[in-house]
């Protein structure tokens, strides 16, 4: 069964790349948009396209009534999601399957349950796929907090059970910190996530973050597509990534391949998600966490292994069978996400009218992006500009081309991360593949 009509509920430039590969399938797209959209090229390329609010996300992007009324409107069969907004909210999931519709990802169980981190600790742990030692499930006082970091031995992590990238997430040297540490991690996880639940884990320190893309179909398949490297982060804003990663050995690939494969396994996963792993500098990996979407560095994998990651997606919401085998890069891929920011001021946002843009170009070199020369990216939703992505035979071969096609592209009118990339490329130690997530803390641009 292929479905008729895809309803597309986000913006920029995942809704864009997702009508692309509707319309190569067949495939009839319907956009929604927020007022601040109306000039955006999904709305422009999709079949259909339907107003569904101001520009605030709570009343458009992120209101359920209001999709699924664009939903009755247009007829839709199935809705795509992308990554952000509704992506992982099981609700959304649960009422899509209410109306008939599919939800193209995961069940609404299968999101709660990696949703809530100590569920999916424990689910993992149940697997065998290793995870960081760590208190037994929730911290239920401070006292049983105490207890739990002296047994784990400092340093340790407090961290949310609803969080996730980083929210309520708090470092804890030596005891004496660690009832301040406490309180002040349960009250950003209460106002963040409306959960104070946290719960304790050694801090790994200068990990190396390497992500598997897995694929599960309706069937109990469950294959990996290899890893990417997001290492290279800044206050949990991924910045660029890269596939294999400089870390990774064969060895190691086929050792967390199979740890994926498990976690994919252990609650049925249908649909593509990514298994984030910390790896510590002696190689030992450690589950982190699971997302249970497409994300925004997917290309990087399709690249290296040449296989386009949405027509997966659908394929397997569409109930069609995946083929056993794992996927292994054949090439090298890096991504740098382009932002309206301001590399030389805390990369505080720059929002704005682009005034003049032309984009690189070139064998080897792939640019997602929904702007266009006197587009304005409005100061509602993600700073996401452009995610440049290039692909060579080795390393050192698409750092050349990032280089090159960095220096061509042409962006006017707002501030942009093309120069810390610039600068990045030129590192001695990132040429070298010599980095971890600690890396940027004390990179100087200006140096
Ligand atoms: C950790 C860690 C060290 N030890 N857990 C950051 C976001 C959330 N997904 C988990 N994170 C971390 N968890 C233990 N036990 C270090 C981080 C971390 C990090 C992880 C991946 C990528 C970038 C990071 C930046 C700072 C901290």
């Amino acid at each position: 069964m292929q479905f008729n009509k895809i309803l597309i509920a986000n913006r920029g430039e995942i809704a864009l790349r997702i009508i692309r590969t509707c319309r190569e399938m067949g495939i009839k797209t319907v956009a929604v948009y927020s007022t601040a959209d109306r000039e955006s090229l999904h709305v422009r390329f999709a079949d259909e396209a339907v107003c569904i609010g101001p520009p605030s996300s709570a009343e458009s992007y992120l209101s359920i009534p209001r999709i699924m009324a664009a939903v009755e409107i247009t007829n839709a069969d199935a809705i795509h999601p992308g990554y952000g907004f509704l992506a992982e909210n099981a609700e959304f999931a649960e009422v899509c399957g209410e109306y008939g519709i599919k939800f193209i990802g995961p069940t609404a169980e299968q999101i709660r349950k990696m949703g809530d981190k100590i569920t999916a600790k424990e689910t993992m742990v149940k697997a065998g796929v290793p995870v960081i030692p760590g208190s037994e499930g929730l911290v239920k006082d401070l006292k049983h907090g105490l207890k739990s970091a002296k047994e784990v031995g400092y340093p340790v992590i407090i961290k949310a059970t609803a969080g996730g990238g980083g929210k309520g997430m708090r470092v804890v040297w030596e005891e004496k910190d660690f009832e301040n540490a406490y309180s002040m991690a349960r009250n950003e996880s209460k106002a963040s996530f409306g959960n104070d639940g946290v719960y304790i884990e050694k801090f790994v320190e200068e990990p190396r973050h390497i992500e598997f893309q897995i694929a599960g179909d309706q069937f109990g398949t469950v294959v990996h597509l290899s890893e990417r490297d997001c290492s290279i982060q800044r206050r949990h804003q991924k910045l660029v990534e890269e596939s294999p990663s400089p870390f990774m050995t064969d060895e190691l690939r086929e050792e967390m391949g199979n740890a994926a494969i498990k976690a994919g396994k252990a609650i049925n996963y249908e649909g593509v998600g990514t298994i984030e792993f910390l790896v510590d500098k002696y190689r030992n990996f450690y589950f982190m966490e699971m997302n249970t979407r497409i994300q925004v560095e997917h290309p990087v994998t399709e690249e290296v292994i040449d296989h386009d990651l949405i027509k997966e997606q659908i394929k397997i919401a569409q109930g069609e069978p995946i083929s056993g085998k794992n996927y292994y890069p054949t090439l090298f891929a890096m991504e740098c996400r382009i932002n309206a920011e301001d590399p030389f001021h805390g990369f505080r946002p720059s929002p704005g009218r682009i005034t003049s843009f032309h984009s690189s170009k070139g064998h080897g070199v792939r640019v997602d992006t929904h702007v266009y020369a006197g587009y304005t990216i409005p100061p509602y939703y993600d700073s996401l500009i452009a995610k440049l992505i290039c692909r060579a035979r080795t390393r050192e071969e698409v750092i050349r081309k990032m280089e090159r096609a960095l220096d061509e592209f042409i962006i006017e009118g707002v501030k942009t991360t093309v120069p810390f990339h610039q600068r990045l490329m030129k590192d001695p130690n990132f040429r070298e593949g010599n980095f971890n997530t600690s890396f940027l803390n004390d990179f100087d641009l200006k140096a």
